[in-house]
């Protein structure tokens, strides 16, 4: 080949390699421009969607003042609303309250069919019928209470159907030789209000044994047997007078809840574990 034939081709290949430096560049100018268009693409998107988020976020604010000037116009909706909550807290106190399983009745009061003012010996033994009025016994009361940890729930309804929950976090009591002693009550919560922690730390008393610290014997005068103090607060195994009556603390008294002139309808004391 001679130089002229070399230069030729030289010059060829030169302007071959331009032609295909050109489409690359044609190439690449090509994809920059498709990239901006997809960026300019997904700005306009993301403004859209600022755009309707603000438009939403406006519109739950007008709600929210909407609602608030519809409760404080009507007060009748405020007063339902406040009904449900109300509903809602005693479903709730319903369903803790409700028996379990592991739950011991341990006394009933119901329709009155059932003496209790009874001696010491009935109350050490216990008495009644299990599914209608009855006391499980003092020594059965102190192997349960020392066996494991139980609390105390005590269900109280009066004669207009109000019931009424007493929860004590601990309950013990002692043997006949520290006459069966109120040891432990621990801590109240409920909705009677607290009539028993009043005789926290007194012994048991009945008709025949006065173990209570006055000069008299509250067995005697209040017509039950309980652990009296000087005397009560409550009187679950008084008499069953059945709603308000004149004779003052002898009845099934719980005294925070209907004072001491007011014999409850139905109670139950039961040991739950813990
Ligand atoms: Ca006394």
């Amino acid at each position: 080949m001679g130089i002229s034939t070399k230069s030729q081709v030289f010059a060829i290949s030169l302007i071959f390699l331009n032609i295909l430096n050109g489409i690359q560049m044609e190439e690449l100018e090509q994809s920059q421009k498709n990239e901006t268009l997809i960026l300019f693409d997904i700005h306009g998107k993301l403004n859209e969607l600022e755009e309707s988020f603000l438009h939403t976020h406006k519109r739950l604010e007008e709600t929210q003042k909407n609602l608030t000037e519809c409760l404080n116009e009507n007060p009748q909706i405020s007063g339902i609303l406040e009904k449900i909550q109300k509903l809602e807290s005693s479903v709730k106190e319903i369903r803790e309250n409700t028996k379990k399983s592991g739950d011991i009745v341990i006394q009933r009061r119901m329709d009155g069919s059932e003496d209790f003012f009874r001696s010491w010996a009935d109350y050490k033994q216990g008495f009644g019928n299990s599914s209608g009025e009855f006391f499980i016994g003092l020594d059965k009361l102190n192997k349960l209470t020392n066996s494991r940890p139980y609390e105390l729930l005590i269900i109280i309804e009066d004669w207009e159907n109000d019931c009424r929950f007493a929860r004590y976090d601990q309950f013990i009591i002692g043997n006949e030789a520290e006459k069966y002693v109120l040891k432990e009550l621990g801590k109240y919560s409920g909705s009677a209000t607290d009539g028993l922690s009043y005789s926290l730390g007194q012994k048991f008393s009945t008709k025949d044994q006065d173990n209570d610290m006055s000069v008299n014997s509250c067995a005697v005068e209040y017509t039950g047997a309980w652990w009296y103090k000087k005397c009560h607060r409550s009187n679950l195994n008084g008499r069953y007078l059945q709603g308000t009556t004149t004779q003052y603390g002898k009845g099934v008294v719980w005294q925070p809840l209907k004072g001491d002139y007011y014999s409850m309808k139905f109670v139950e004391m039961i040991l739950r574990p813990t």
